[in-house]
């Protein structure tokens, strides 16, 4: 199901939109929380298993802070096949092509786990910012595996952020207020934020350029999510590379060539 011509309109002047419906049918959901947490036991640290709220030391070894603990794991779709299964998910797809087009490949994947009571922030921060991708025309389906809000950390939005492009990111404070945090943010007015809340099996999509950040988790409910990072065929890295290879499988329409 395409999303209708006012949500495309509402994305496109808000860098955002909740979606409206269901995107994980309740069988498929369950079977996707199983196979999440499955990933997550399954994985050590080092093995794509990272705490994104330790420091960075310069060895590249994450320290301890007592910024809690924001668990993510990357390529989720390489790791098990609920999650491959994901990626190709029609109604995200259909999603995706309202948003991007009908030429679609896979950016990256990553499930972002706060625990309950210990659950770290994400500051706010643009995606790109981390990718330099160009054209920066990439979406995000941000799915919620648990009922989301804003006691357990669900994702808020600066809506019409997008417009002004890429803006200067750096190091986030880690706790102590010494050292540097693996995650890197902006200053922005955060009074215009709007909490975005969702039930599990519902999801929201940003703009890559959309400023966006997650509070702690300091509820007694876990929450899971999944992110799926969608990109226009024809996308390039900040090289000015073409991403073309297995690691951006082309997920409906065509490659250029
Ligand atoms: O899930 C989170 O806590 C953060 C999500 C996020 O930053 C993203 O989807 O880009």
């Amino acid at each position: 199901m395409k999303l209708k011509a006012a949500d495309v309109q509402a994305f496109q002047r808000e860098g955002y939109l909740k979606v409206p419906y269901q995107v994980i049918e309740e069988e498929y959901l369950q079977r996707l929380r199983r196979s999440y947490d499955t990933v997550f036991n399954d994985y050590e640290v080092g093995e794509g298993l990272r705490n994104l709220s330790k420091t960075e030391s310069k060895t590249e070894e994450a320290v301890e802070t007592n910024d809690g603990e924001m668990w993510q794991v990357m390529g989720m779709w390489k790791r098990n096949e609920d999650f491959r299964q994901l990626v190709y998910h029609k109604p995200l797809l259909d999603i995706a092509e309202s948003l991007i087009g009908g030429n679609i490949q896979l950016f990256q994947d990553q499930a972002l786990y706060k625990p309950a009571n210990i659950g770290g922030p994400i500051p706010w921060h643009q995606d790109n910012n981390y990718w330099h991708c160009q054209p920066a025309d990439l979406v995000s389906i941000w799915i919620a595996l648990d009922d989301t809000d804003e006691e357990n950390g669900c994702m808020n939005v600066i809506p019409g952020s997008h417009v002004s492009g890429a803006l200067e990111h750096s190091r986030a404070k880690a706790g102590d207020g010494n050292t540097s945090a693996i995650l890197m943010t902006s200053q922005v007015d955060d009074s215009k934020a709007v909490p975005i809340s969702l039930s599990m099996g519902y999801a929201m999509v940003h703009h890559c350029l959309t400023f966006h950040t997650t509070q702690p988790n300091y509820s007694r409910r876990d929450r899971r999510a999944m992110v799926i990072h969608y990109m226009p065929v024809g996308t390039r890295n900040g090289e000015g590379e073409l991403l073309n290879n297995n690691d951006y499988p082309l997920l409906r329409g065509k490659t250029d060539s």
